[in-house]
């Protein structure tokens, strides 16, 4: 596949380097926030993510199901990001996920790169890293595996890994109780908003539209951790994200003015609301700021599933019931595509205030 144009994070990771290249090294108001994630991770004080648990969201007791119904409402409306744990999908199934995407990435750079996607021509599936985006070509500490795993009629199975033998059945079984888990959410926070179960689900694309990318990140033991970031702080642009990790600590969540640590809680997957419902909801749930710290001890991998409306079919604005006079919209329309754009672009006019350029010209 010829030599990568974007170096590796796992290779430089390896080669030995004691300190990281410039392009890494974050910003001056980034790095005053960066600390040591496993002192962070044991920090009890303050507010934590809420831990959610889902065991009764059909019970056919209605006030049981109500009561469960109502803490997940809430916490996707003050936190839009929770540990959910009694979700349903075995720890059997989570752990034949993980041990694939641990094998896959296990595999020497050279074989991982027979899977490379080509991000300048458009084709985002694969094994990649960031590009530089942005004027000040910042990047991020890890390499990624990117791929459509539902419905099945969107997937590109030739990119999918063929080693290890349980990475397609594992991800094929996962991906299909996933999506029948983001069904059952989206039917809870539809009844959240007054209105009927079945209408966000179908708001987003239904059984047919909705689409499940994968991205495993694989965020390689970094030298000088207090200077980089795995993954900037961003909002997820999905309807909803469905995280798994290998119990390294790594996710901060921006709540009330500080980053806050997310606890390694075993069995659960972490749910982040996204921009998506967020917007349909008119900012009733939230889409919560986060990124990923690094640390120069333990690789850390992660597992987020981003359920996406269609990229051009759907115009996402405030649903009409979530309107009002007091509380009008608060997000114009837009396709998701526009959406996607609209955010790059704030974001390189942001860089552009950083380093003094003229607005609007990178
Ligand atoms: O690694 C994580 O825990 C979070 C990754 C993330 O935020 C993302 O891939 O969007
Ligand atoms: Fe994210």
């Amino acid at each position: 596949m010829g030599i990568p144009v974007v170096p590796r994070v796992e290779s430089l990771a390896r080669s030995g380097t004691q300190e990281i290249p410039k392009e890494y090294v974050r910003t001056k108001e980034e790095l005053t926030s960066i600390a040591d994630v496993f002192a962070e991770e044991k920090n009890d004080e303050g507010p934590q993510v809420p831990m959610i648990d889902i065991k009764d969201i059909e019970s056919e007791d209605i006030s049981v199901r109500e009561r469960c119904r109502d803490v997940l409402n809430k916490a996707a409306m003050e936190w839009g990001v929770m540990h959910l744990v009694n979700h349903g999908i075995s720890s059997d199934l989570i752990r034949r996920v993980k041990s694939a995407g641990q094998a896959f990435f296990d595999l020497p750079v050279e074989e991982k790169e027979k899977y490379a996607n080509d991000q300048a021509s458009g084709n985002v599936q694969g094994y990649g890293s960031k590009l530089a985006n942005n004027a000040s070509g910042q990047l991020e500490w890890e390499d990624y595996f990117f791929h459509c795993i539902f419905p099945e009629e969107k997937r590109d199975m030739t990119i999918w890994p063929k080693t290890p033998e349980d990475y397609i059945p594992s991800t094929n079984e996962y991906a299909k109780q996933l999506r029948a888990l983001a069904s059952k959410i989206l039917a809870v926070l539809s009844l959240g908003l007054g209105l009927e179960p079945g209408r966000l689900e179908k708001e987003v694309g239904g059984l047919e539209e909705l689409i499940l990318q994968r991205k495993i990140n694989y965020y390689p033991k970094c030298p000088q951790p207090e200077l980089a970031l795995g993954v900037e702080a961003h909002t997820d642009i999905s309807a909803l994200t469905f995280i798994l990790h290998n119990m390294v600590p790594g996710l901060q969540l921006f709540y009330e003015g500080k980053w806050i640590t997310a606890k390694c809680v075993p069995n659960s997957i972490i749910m982040h609301v996204g921009d998506t419902i967020e917007i349909l909801s008119n900012g009733k749930y939230k889409s919560i700021l986060h990124r990923g710290l690094v640390n120069k001890e333990k690789v850390r991998i992660s597992w987020a599933v981003f359920c996406e409306p269609p990229k051009e079919k759907i115009v996402l604005k405030p649903l009409p019931e979530t309107v009002s006079e007091s509380e009008p919209a608060r997000f114009p329309p837009r396709t998701f595509a526009e959406h996607i754009k609209h955010k790059l672009f704030r974001k390189s006019e942001e860089t552009n205030e950083d380093n003094n350029l003229p607005k609007g010209s990178s």
